[in-house]
């Protein structure tokens, strides 16, 4: 039997409203929606191109009633993005999100996004040895070198 390529998965996680549709938005081109009046409710799919390979990307929900969702989402992904909504800071959602991805040895990067609202940086109590990096996803700054730094750790 053949066997298909090795393709990559990326999951997009974090608490509800803090700006993970918004990310993908800015990373891919075309993207398929599953909502109900702008709130995710099954997932965001899109998928871009890395040097001839295929990477696949999904949004999760933020509300914590899909945690269903994020888990099945989260079956075998190669690396993730959390987005924290930086006016708010660190929910718990965010911190069960982080703790499986340590617990799982998942490469991952921190957006602190909403850095229009509240500049500077996160309290990141307890993060160590995690990419943080500044985003307004609204406007699409910091997205793609935030994407960068994961591949990289993803390759090593
Ligand atoms: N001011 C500001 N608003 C943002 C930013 N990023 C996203 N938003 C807004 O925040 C709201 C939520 O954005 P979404 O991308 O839908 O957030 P989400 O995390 O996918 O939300 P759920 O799927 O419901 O969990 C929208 O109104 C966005 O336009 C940002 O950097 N700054
Ligand atoms: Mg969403």
């Amino acid at each position: 039997m053949k066997r298909r390529n090795k393709e990559t998965k990326i999951v997009i996680l974090g608490s509800y409203d803090s700006g993970k549709t918004t990310t993908l938005e800015n990373i891919c081109e075309k993207i398929l929606k599953i909502d109900y009046n702008g709130t995710t409710i099954a997932m965001d799919y899109g998928n871009i191109d890395v040097n001839g390979k295929k990477v696949h990307i999904f949004t999760t929900p933020g509300q914590e009633r899909f945690k269903f969702m994020r888990e099945i989402l989260s079956q075998g992904l190669n690396g993730a993005i959390v987005v924290i909504d930086s006016s708010r800071g660190f929910t718990s959602t965010d911190e069960n999100i982080i703790k499986r991805l340590n617990s799982n040895n998942i490469p991952y990067v921190i957006f602190a996004n909403k850095q229009d609202i509240n500049p500077g940086e996160l309290d990141n109590d307890g993060i160590h040895d995690v990419p943080i990096i500044p985003t307004i996803a609204s406007e699409g700054k910091g997205i793609k070198d935030g994407l960068n730094i994961l591949l990289n750790l993803m390759k090593s």
